[in-house]
């Protein structure tokens, strides 16, 4: 079947969603294309951690319902090292900002019921989906759904098809400049059915490797520990990981670790990768199909909802006014903010993970950059301006 819309959007996740959705506002029409079924990708359990400006965005966007019902404001984090926890007091440190704990399964669900209620058209399982014409004015997409060929022809796509997605190597070769590094680690990460042990995210710096203690609510705990990123799970039986998280995170005082039945785990690699510039002709690229940062900023949900928030003013511009220049402009009015939050990703990576090939100067190094930031407010303030995020029109950037 052949369709036409104004903006065709590959993927279903955070960025295609609330994509679709801001448009939808201005009344531009937009398909969407996933590959996975839609219980798939509302049930695939990622980021945790909503900044102030993705929460602000979303409740004024009339996504916060939810969020505002069932969402956790948080006003400082832990570092956890040397058997003692110092706590960052976020929203003290930057003029009243917060993190929000609300899981990104859960903002996901929120917007595909929004959509599906507003009439959107969400394609799942469609296949094969395969892009052309992102040169020409009249790009087009094509998918195979329910054993028959489709084809969509759009003003746009917007490629939101994540890390593994077919947008980004459609873009001919010698256009993009990527950017590429790899960490010496992996996350293995946990879901229980436990009450959190701490009200506030714990991050420790241990001489084992690195633990988070995060949540998802008051009855469901969300962990991680540094393990080789060529790790198999199979060798991490539920008892070996809530062991390895006690050694980990435990303090000289009494604080102990609830452990309960393990709902999920997973092993991801640690990665920092850009392209540049994040779009071609008539694709844009947003989210994980531009860029990856490693978790230890909470950063790549929120990352891709900045990217999102330009896109859609863009192409607002565009329907309403006729002007290509914000198009023109989109990688720039990204990247400066993607590298910034690369940049604060590495520096949370680097203070907070051990190196096998460690002979001690760079754990010493480790520990001179904790201390500073547990002890000065200035180096504190930084740490806490950038994890809460930055503002979406800020100078940093
Ligand atoms: P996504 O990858 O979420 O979505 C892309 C969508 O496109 C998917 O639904 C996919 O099925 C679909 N797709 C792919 N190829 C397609 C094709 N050819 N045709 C059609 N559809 C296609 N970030 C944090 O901030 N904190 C975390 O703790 C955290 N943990 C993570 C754990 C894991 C295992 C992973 C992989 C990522 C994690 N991230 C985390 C980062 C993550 O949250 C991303 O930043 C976020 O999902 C980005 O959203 P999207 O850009 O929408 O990409
Ligand atoms: C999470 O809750 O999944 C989470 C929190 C903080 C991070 C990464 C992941 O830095």
């Amino acid at each position: 079947m052949n369709t036409k819309t104004q903006v065709g959007i590959i993927g279903a996740g955070p960025s295609g969603l609330l994509l679709s959705h801001l448009l939808h506002l201005e009344n531009i029409d937009s398909v969407i294309l996933e590959a996975r079924d839609r219980q798939y990708v509302e049930e695939r359990v990622r980021a945790g951690v909503l900044e102030q400006g993705t929460v602000d965005l979303l409740c004024e966007t009339g996504l916060g319902e939810r969020l505002q019902r069932e969402g956790i404001v948080h006003h400082g984090i832990e570092l956890r090292f040397d058997g003692h926890g110092h706590r960052i007091a976020l929203s003290d440190l930057s003029g009243g900002r917060s993190i929000w704990i609300y899981g990104q399964q859960e903002v996901v669900k929120d917007i595909i019921d929004t959509r599906l209620a507003a009439g959107g058209k969400i394609h799942f399982e469609a296949d094969n989906v395969n892009l052309s014409g992102i040169d020409s004015t009249q790009p087009a997409l094509t998918y195979r759904k329910d054993n028959q060929d489709h084809a969509v022809t759009c003003d746009f796509i917007a490629g939101c098809d994540g890390f593994h997605g077919v947008s980004r190597d459609s873009i001919p070769a010698g256009v993009l400049r990527t950017y590429h590094h790899v960490y010496p680690f992996g996350w293995l990460g946990i879901l229980a059915a436990v009450e959190p042990s701490t009200e506030e995210l714990i991050y420790a710096y241990h001489e084992r490797g690195f633990a988070l203690h995060s949540l998802r609510s008051p009855e469901i705990s969300r962990l991680y520990i540094q393990v080789d990123p060529d790790e198999d799970i199979s060798n991490w039986p539920d008892d070996r990981i809530w062991e390895e998280l006690s050694l980990r995170l435990a303090t000289e005082d009494d604080w102990t670790l609830k452990t309960g039945p393990v709902l999920e785990k997973g092993i991801t690699p640690m990665r920092s990768f850009v392209v540049e510039p994040m779009q071609y002709g008539r694709l844009y690229l947003a989210g994980d199909a531009a860029h990856i940062v490693p978790a230890t900023g909470a950063k790549g949900l929120n990352l891709a909802v900045h990217d999102v928030h330009k896109l859609a003013e863009a192409l607002i511009a565009w329907y309403r006014e006729g002007s290509d220049k914000l198009l023109e402009q989109y990688s720039d009015r990204c990247l400066g903010r993607v590298w910034r939050v690369q940049d604060f990703s590495s520096f949370m990576s680097l203070m907070l993970h051990r190196f096998s090939e460690d002979d001690g100067f760079k754990g010493r190094l480790q520990r001179a950059q904790l201390k500073y930031v547990c002890s000065s407010e200035a180096a504190a303030r930084s740490l806490a301006e950038n994890y809460v995020g930055l503002p979406h029109y800020g100078k940093y950037t």
